[in-house]
Formats: structure tokens, sequence, C-alpha cells
């Protein structure tokens, strides 16, 4: 019954993040509070799928960054507006929840922190991109019983492990999150960190502070060939390496305007950023299925599949004393099904 009032809400609500009419989407959620759908399944059913959908229409290109900036400010009113009316006390213990440090998806974690709310935690909510040591002296004051870490892009996988290392050395419980570790969860395995798929399984995890502090060891034997750490002191010149490459390929490159230039210069830092996080967790379909997202959004905004090849090309022929890296830019370029050719955009 629950299910069937909120799949029928689900089109309407939708229409209101399209038109961006943020009080018919309050409406649309506080009604389905009022006719008795838990707010629990408000948040999971209706706001999580339809950000997610925002995402899918972002990427194919149909929805501005406009556009998805406002769906993301109406489902954060609606959130609110969900707690507001739930407005849960707590009866458990005091979780911290917040996003690794250059992390800004924040709704996410939003909602598992209002989720762990509902089930009766003490939650703080830190939001988006906190700096580990302001995390750490955060946990310090205010002695919470666990964190919860929140990370949606693979990219940020080394860094979201220095700080589950820095919460273990404080001997605080983490739990973590997000489509950063794989829809799985297989990369807070690799990084020995007990993962949930979902606010309610966090709930269920944080109630269990055995399984909570019984996450099996870190498997990153792997590093030891010193090619993360290599590539991510290399980060600057490889970027310039394959700019430079670009221009001098593609003369239309050369005419670009300065915002052109700019996303081309995020894009190619992007490669090098999954890449390095690839060899972090010793995993070439991280690589792999960024490639194939990054061609799907680029082909869709105009920029040829050739453009992402030719620069697995080039740094495949930069990176030539990294067997490991070599390896994953020659799986991913298998999966560039294009020539090298010239980028528009
Ligand atoms: C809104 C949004 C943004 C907003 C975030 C604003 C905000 N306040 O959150 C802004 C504009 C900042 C943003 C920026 C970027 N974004 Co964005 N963004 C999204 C979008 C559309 C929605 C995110 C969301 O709310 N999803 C809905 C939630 C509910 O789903 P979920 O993430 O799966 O979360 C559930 C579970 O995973 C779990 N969970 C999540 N977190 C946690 C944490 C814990 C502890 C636990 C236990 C569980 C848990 O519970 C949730 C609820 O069920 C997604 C699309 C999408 N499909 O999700 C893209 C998306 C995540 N973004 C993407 C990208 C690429 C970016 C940018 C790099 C874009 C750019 N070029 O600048 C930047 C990076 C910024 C950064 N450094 O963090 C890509 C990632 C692709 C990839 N290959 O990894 C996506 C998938 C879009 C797409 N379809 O391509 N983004």
């Amino acid at each position: 019954m629950t299910a069937t009032v909120t799949e029928a809400a689900y089109p309407g609500y939708l229409e209101c993040l399209a038109e961006a009419d943020e009080y018919a989407a309050v409406e649309v959620a506080t009604g389905l509070l009022e006719a008795g759908v838990p707010a629990e399944r408000v948040l999971l059913d209706l706001v999580a799928p339809a950000q997610a959908e925002v995402g899918e229409r972002w990427a194919r290109n149909e929805w501005s960054v406009a556009q998805e900036h406002a769906a993301t400010h109406i489902s954060e009113r609606v959130v609110a507006a969900v707690a507001a009316y739930a407005n849960p006390r707590p009866t458990r213990g005091r979780i911290v929840v917040a996003c690794m440090d250059g992390e800004w998806h924040a709704l996410p974690a939003r909602l598992v922190a209002e989720v762990l709310r509902l089930r009766g935690w003490q939650v703080t909510f830190l939001g988006a991109s906190v700096p580990a040591a302001h995390l750490i002296s955060y946990l310090h004051r205010y002695d919470a019983d666990a964190v919860a870490l929140a990370c949606a892009l693979p990219m940020r996988l080394p860094h979201a492990h220095r700080m589950i290392e820095a919460c273990r050395r404080s001997d605080v419980p983490v739990v973590v999150g997000g489509r950063g570790f794989g829809d799985d969860g297989r990369w807070a395995r690799v990084l020995g960190v007990p993962w949930a798929p979902s606010g309610p399984a966090a709930a269920d995890l944080l109630a269990d502070e055995r399984a909570l502090r019984a996450a099996p060891p870190a498997a990153l034997d792997h590093l030891a060939d010193d090619e993360y750490t290599s590539l991510v002191k290399r980060r600057g010149e490889l970027i310039d390496s394959a700019l430079a490459d670009l221009r001098e390929r593609v003369p239309g490159v050369r005419q670009y305007t300065a915002a052109q230039l700019d996303s081309t210069i995020s894009d190619l830092g992007y490669i090098v950023d999954f890449l390095a996080a690839a060899l972090y967790v010793d995993d070439e379909s991280l690589f792999a299925e960024f490639v194939e997202w990054l061609v799907a959004i680029l082909v869709s905004r105009g920029v040829p599949a050739g453009a992402v090849a030719s620069t697995l090309d080039h740094y495949g022929q930069s990176l030539r004393d990294f067997p490991r890296a070599g390896r994953f830019l020659d799986r991913a370029r298998t999966r560039v099904d294009a020539p090298a050719g010239a980028p528009g955009r």
C-alpha cells in the first residue's frame, strides 16, 4: 500500500523538480506523510530515486547544470520538511555523519543522517567536504559513538582511506557508504572498513558494535610498487603534457574559449585522479567504468570519443614505466570504441 502510494506520487514529484516548483514538491512529500507513509519511505522511495534521475538527465545533457542545482536545492528543502514533520527524539548514542574532504555530494549523506535520526540515533550532520583534522577534533570534543563517512566519487578513495585511518587512530568506529565505494561496497572491503548500502543498513550495523569493529584488514600490498604515489606526484606534469598534446594534434583546441579550456583541463585531471584511485584499490574496473562514463558524458555534449582515446594513449606513453597503470589504460582503451580524433565541445 505504502509503496503504491509513493509510486503514484513519483511522476508528479519529478515534474515538480523539472519545473523547479519547490512548494509543490514539498506538498507532494507532506501529502504522503499525512496519508500515513512513513518518513523513511518518503526519503528513500521518493527523494532518493528522484535525485538519481536528476543525475541521469544531467548526464544525458537533457538538463543543464542550473536545472540540476535547482532540483537538488528542492530535494534539500523536501528532506528538511520531512525531517521537521517527523521530528524524532533520540533514544540511542551519538553518530556523526560527514562527507569526505573534497566531497560535495552532501544530499546522499543527509538522507542517511535523517534515516539514522528516524531510527533513534542522536545525529550530528557535518555536511559536505569536512577536512580530516577538523573531523577528528570534533569527534573528540563531542564524544561520538561512531562516525558515518560518505563518498560519492571513487576518485576520492585514497582520501577516504586517510580519513578512515585518522578516525580509527582516535578509536572511533567508522561505517562508510555512497557510490564511491562501488555499488556492492567492494572498494570498502579493499580498504578494510565496514560498508552499508543504505541508511537502514547503516543503522543496523551501528547497532552491532562487534560487526562495526570486526572489518577485515585493508588489502593494499600492491601499493608497495609505488605507482600510486609516483602518479600523484606527476599529476600536474601529466595534465600539462596531455593539454599540449591535444593543442598540437587538434587545431580546434587552440580556439577553445576559457570555459571550454577549463572543462578540458578538469577532464584531463579526472582521468589522472580516477587512474590513481584505481591503482590505490588495484581494480582496473574502477578506471574502465569511469572511462565509459566520461565518453558517454562527452559524446552527449558533442565531443567525439576519439578525444578520450587519444588522451588515454598519451597517458599510456607518458607512463611507460608504470606496468599496472599501463594495463589499466590499455583495458580502458578497449572500451572506447573509436579511433583517436578531433575534439569539439
Ligand atoms: C546532486 C549531484 C551533485 C551536486 C551535489 C549537491 C548536494 N548537495 O549533494 C553537485 C553539483 C555539487 C555535484 C557535483 C559533482 N558531481 Co554530482 N551528482 C549529483 C546527483 C545528481 C545526485 C546525488 C544524489 O543525491 N543522489 C541520490 C542519492 C540518494 O543516491 P546515492 O548517492 O546512491 O545514495 C544512496 C546510497 O548510495 C547510500 N549512501 C550514500 N551516501 C552514503 C553514506 C553512508 C555513510 C552510507 C551508510 C550510505 C550512503 O544511501 C543513499 C540513500 O539511499 C548524482 C546522480 C546520482 N545518480 O546520484 C551526481 C553524480 C554523483 N555526480 C557526478 C559527478 C561526476 C560530479 C562532478 C565531478 C561534476 C563536475 N564535473 O563538476 C562534481 C564533483 C563534486 C565533488 N568533488 O564532490 C557523477 C559521478 C559519476 C562517477 N563516474 O563517479 C554522478 C553519478 C552524475 C552522473 N550521472 O554522471 N553533483
